[in-house]
């Protein structure tokens, strides 16, 4: 898999993340959530940025003044793709767990909410995918839509201000048979209720993907009028350049076999 990393700029951290990374950083080092996605075109829709509450984040070193936040594992990863110093070397500052970094105001490329966004738990965040960092774009992502709608019912249960998962959702991508806002279409279609709805949630990702895709135009953004298949090369060029993003390939998962 090919995804995209982007680079969102931790603005203020949340007070236990503060505190756990006092002393550990130099002075006026940038440090970046990266979460991997497979749709750069959306990302002017982004609203929030999901981690999982219980999952433990590195803070890597790429150079004197940056560092990046996800799991281990993709940091390994990445270690052999020329995005840290030194070819398979990692460079550890401090553990995060995820829940820890809740309310963490990050800037997010792109993003119609241009005065930043929160990061927000979220359950379903796997640990063995991308870099168990995840943007938020609910126009266009049913899981997303599901999740921010949850934590906003339920704010007090999930310890956040209940405005941080009420940004305004707009729409990013026209499509014939969903509209402009193909998640909150989709989960109504389908009766979903809760980001716990699995089933229901995986058969509207496949059809928010492929309406998407196949049938989308460009409704926001330098690429406005263009089908979603052209702009979205074009768009993910212009946040590599910008210094805003950078390729990450996620090795094919292999089932290794004792028996060899
Ligand atoms: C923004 C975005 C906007 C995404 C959208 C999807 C959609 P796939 O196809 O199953 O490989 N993702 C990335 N890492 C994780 C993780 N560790 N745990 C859970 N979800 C993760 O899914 C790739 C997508 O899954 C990524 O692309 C990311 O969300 C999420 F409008 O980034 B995406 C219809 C989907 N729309």
């Amino acid at each position: 898999q090919e995804y995209t990393a982007l680079k969102l700029k931790v603005l203020n951290w949340a007070p236990k993340a503060a505190e756990t990374l006092q002393g550990k950083l130099p002075d006026g080092a940038e440090v970046f959530l990266v979460p991997a996605t497979l749709r750069p075109e959306t990302m002017y829709g982004q609203t929030c940025c999901f981690v999982g509450p219980k999952l433990t984040y590195g803070v890597f070193r790429v150079s004197d003044k940056t560092y990046m936040v996800m799991t281990e594992r993709a940091a390994r990863n990445m270690a052999h793709q020329g995005i840290f110093e030194k070819e398979g070397v990692i460079e550890k500052a401090a553990d995060l767990v995820g829940s820890d970094m809740v309310g963490t105001l990050v800037n997010a490329p792109l993003s119609l909410h241009k005065e930043g966004v929160r990061v927000l738990p979220m359950e379903s965040v796997l640990p063995t995918k991308g870099t168990g960092v995840v943007t938020s774009v609910p126009s266009d992502s049913p899981d997303d839509y599901a999740t921010v709608k949850d934590l906003a019912k339920k704010a007090d249960f999930y310890g956040i201000n209940k405005e941080w998962a009420e940004l305004e959702i707009f729409p990013v991508i026209e499509t014939p048979s969903y509209g402009d806002l193909c998640a909150e279409f989709l989960v109504k279609k389908l009766k979903i209720s809760s980001p716990k709805d699995a089933k229901q949630l995986a058969e509207a990702k496949e059809l928010a993907y492929k309406e998407g895709f196949y049938q989308g135009v460009m409704k926001v953004g330098d690429f406005k009028g263009e089908k979603v298949e052209a702009a979205k090369p074009k768009v993910r060029q212009q946040l590599i350049d910008a210094g805003l993003a950078f390729a990450y390939a996620e090795p094919e998962n292999r089932v290794v076999s004792r028996s060899g």
